[in-house]
């Protein structure tokens, strides 16, 4: 996969040299490309701000300067339904244009394994109060992919963390650069619907503290069943709403009666209470 980050602070995205993202570009998995957007100014000071039209406090990134690095970095788009490649492997042409924003939609697990389809990715990160609108408005018209999103709900002073996040969640996802593929399984099981059970390592004893008889046991069963209840309870005491979100339909007996003694309970339509058409839902009673 290709991406290019275009950015007034192409040092920040230094740290993906380091760690994974590093060794998957040493590796040739991923070509990353970081650009200093003030490469597309033509004037003596490589202006790239200006005063927002209506009044108000701050400055706006010109949408002049972003049209010429976006017309150099974003190849034809692709046609409505235009695949390159045989068979299932095969992407979409052109570019996804990424624009990390506060008010954008949020960047979940789910846009991460979408974008890491992609054969080409550019991000285009915003200072000040943002970037003229007129830019995504332009890009999306012409055909591009274009998604704004945010990676949560807390204020930065730019899009260059964002860049960050977004690029180390959505390298790992390709092929070859987690070592280990059966930890992305694991991980899409918790994704799936609960957060992660917590783990331990050496030595069994730290201090006062022991690591939970079972993991010791040896007994695969016992201990796959511990998990699941310990990520259970923490999915129900920290993300209410992803207990919420999970179709009973996928819980064993045990794990109902674990919900059910946290105070979430499975009930069915009453008027139709055995009929799998009709999808049960959870109510919740506090203790
Ligand atoms: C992303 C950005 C700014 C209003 C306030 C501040 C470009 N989750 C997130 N929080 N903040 C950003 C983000 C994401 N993704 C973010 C890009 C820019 C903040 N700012 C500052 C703009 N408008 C400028």
């Amino acid at each position: 996969m290709r991406i290019d980050v275009v950015t007034i602070f192409p040092d920040y995205l230094a740290a993906l040299d380091l760690s994974l993202v590093g060794k998957a570009r040493r590796a040739g998995l991923v070509d990353l490309r970081v650009h200093d957007l003030r490469d597309w100014t033509l004037d003596r000071h490589r202006t790239v701000d200006d005063t927002p039209f209506g009044g108000g406090a701050g400055m706006v990134m010109r949408p002049d300067v972003w049209g010429r690095a976006l017309d150099d970095l974003l190849p034809e788009p692709s046609g409505p339904d235009d695949t390159v490649g045989p068979g299932p492997a095969a992407v979409a042409a052109g570019a996804h244009l990424v624009v990390p924003t506060p008010s954008g939609e949020v960047f979940t697990q789910r846009r991460a394994e979408e974008l890491a389809t992609e054969d080409r990715m550019v991000l285009a990160c915003g200072r000040y109060e943002g970037i003229d609108a007129r830019v995504v408005e332009r890009y999306r018209a012409a055909g591009h992919r274009v998604s704004e999103l945010s990676i949560g709900d807390y204020v930065l002073n730019g899009g260059e963390v964002a860049a960050l996040v977004m690029v180390e969640a959505v390298a790992r996802l390709l092929p070859g650069v987690v070592g280990n593929p059966q930890s992305l399984v694991e991980e899409s099981h918790g994704a799936a619907g609960l957060l992660e059970y917590p783990v331990y390592t050496k030595p069994p004893r730290w201090g006062d503290a022991e690591v939970p008889e079972v993991l010791l046991s040896g007994h695969h069963a016992r201990i796959d069943r511990w998990r699941r209840d310990r990520a259970l309870e923490r999915t129900a005491a920290r993300r209410p709403d992803m207990i919420a979100a999970l179709d009973p339909e996928t819980l064993d007996a045990h794990d109902l009666e674990v919900l059910a003694g946290l105070g979430w309970r499975a009930t069915r339509d009453p008027r139709h209470p055995a009929d799998s058409r009709y999808a049960a839902r959870w109510e919740h009673v506090a203790e």
